[in-house]
């Protein structure tokens, strides 16, 4: 089925719901497609990069030209990259959006050369990727560091990714939302309004990429030059702990390359710190998770969500947060091992848990997969094998369903996801 979403240069994450490139999902579908295609996975990760901006920034959607206007909201014509994004960089020959998602490139980019080391060699796929991750990393380590203690913010929820966790409740309430009549959601005419994200959070995530998009992309971290941060500004857990699973990934790509481990040994010692940086400034020993900053009230924000757990995939987490983290996914708040089949997007016993809608309680396979490779990583071996059969059953019986209820593993969402079909191939290896 993998092959059905393929285009001819990457794949989409669902023919009929997300039409276009995603980065992210991209990432983790060059992970399961290495085992099928180690040259369709290169080319997957070497379209999304060639759409970078001169800033470093990798957009969140490369948009497909011979998909119809209207498709999909917002289109093109909402990000205007090509012109509102010429400051800040945007390619000429390609349309894309103007936010980022998490960076799960480098990781993907290791995995996918040690599939067919040889092949990549003779690509020079790594080669070719380096400088690019490496601008990639760097714009969301100078930029988009707005809090100024070296971890990258995210300006907006489609950044983080989980679009409509109740972890951004609190700073999206700051935002007006934009007109209802100001445009129509395409995801309606595809998926069940209960399992979407509300109008009201449309209006506010349009309202909120509009600014940014009419502040021509400017950031506010050090090396940016827009002053103030704007009304969402957050540095999470999962999209930092990605970027420092990334950063020990382009230290292994360096070594590679210069046959040395001097470069590298640099990067993997900023991994270091950086881990420090994230359980300095988003631990809460009182809930053993990691939380959400806002940086508007630089407050860590009071909701248990699955980006908290997500850190479990850094390897130099202190021993004591490690054993309390797994002690948290197996509890009421998440249920793994015990109440659910797998880990929730959301909080089990928090007030704004629904099992249907979205990133607000179903689970999804992604996060799950980084669960159950973090859990691995720590020797918490047993746990991690009951989720992987978990994943498996649910991403068969739903036909590799976008998210299920984490409770019965009932699908919802779209089917023939790409990232469950292409995890599910990983797990399988
Ligand atoms: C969802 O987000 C997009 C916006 O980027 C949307 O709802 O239209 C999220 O689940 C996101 O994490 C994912 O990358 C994207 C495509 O699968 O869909």
């Amino acid at each position: 089925m993998l092959w059905a979403n393929w285009t001819g240069t990457s794949t989409v994450p669902s023919l009929a719901l997300y039409p276009h490139q995603w980065s992210w999902d991209s990432a983790f579908i060059a992970i399961g497609l290495r085992h099928l295609s180690p040259l369709r996975a290169q080319l997957e990760l070497e379209t999304l990069l060639a759409a970078q901006w001169g800033d470093g920034r990798v957009p969140h959607i490369v948009f497909n030209d011979a998909v119809p206007p209207g498709a999909y909201f917002p289109g093109p014509d909402f990000w205007r990259s090509a012109t509102a994004g010429r400051r800040a960089g945007a390619p000429g020959g390609v349309q894309t959006s103007g936010i980022v998602q998490p960076p799960v490139h480098a990781l993907a980019a290791w995995l996918v050369h040690r599939a067919d080391p040889g092949l990549s060699r003779a690509r020079s796929f790594l080669a070719r990727l380096r400088p690019r991750l490496a601008a990639w990393h760097r714009y969301l380590m100078t930029a988009r560091d707005a809090g100024g203690a070296g971890l990258a913010a995210v300006l907006h929820p489609w950044e983080q990714g989980m679009d409509n966790s109740p972890c951004w409740d609190g700073p999206l309430s700051r935002v007006e939302p934009a007109d209802p009549g100001a445009f129509r959601r395409a995801d309606l005419d595809h998926g069940a309004p209960g399992d979407r994200p509300t109008d009201t959070d449309y209006g506010r995530y349009v309202r909120l990429a509009a600014q940014y998009r009419d502040q021509g992309y400017e950031d506010a971290g050090r090396d940016g030059t827009r002053r103030d941060p704007g009304a969402f500004s957050v540095e999470d857990p999962a999209f930092n702990a990605l970027l420092i699973t990334s950063e020990y990934a382009l230290a292994l790509i360096e070594a590679e390359l210069d046959g040395t481990e001097c470069r590298s040994s640099e990067r993997r010692e900023r991994a270091r710190a950086l881990t420090d940086t994230l359980v300095a400034r988003l631990w809460d020993p009182a809930r053993a998770l990691f939380l959400c900053r806002d940086l508007r009230s630089d407050r860590l924000i009071a909701e248990r969500g699955v980006t908290g757990l997500i850190p479990l995939v850094l390897p130099a987490l202190p021993p004591a947060v490690t054993a309390a983290l797994v002690r948290t996914a197996r509890g009421p708040h998440f249920g793994l091992g015990g109440a659910t089949r797998l880990v929730p997007s959301y909080d089990l016993t928090g007030p704004a848990f629904d099992p249907r809608r979205y990133w607000r309680g179903p689970a999804w396979f992604n996060t799950n997969w980084l669960v159950a490779k973090g859990l691995r990583l720590h020797g918490e071996l047993p746990l991690a094998d009951r989720l992987r059969a978990a994943m498996l059953d649910a991403a068969d019986a739903s036909d590799f369903a976008e998210y299920v209820d984490p409770y019965t593993g009932a699908g919802r969402g779209a089917r023939r996801f790409g990232w469950t079909a292409a995890l599910t191939l990983d797990l399988l290896r």
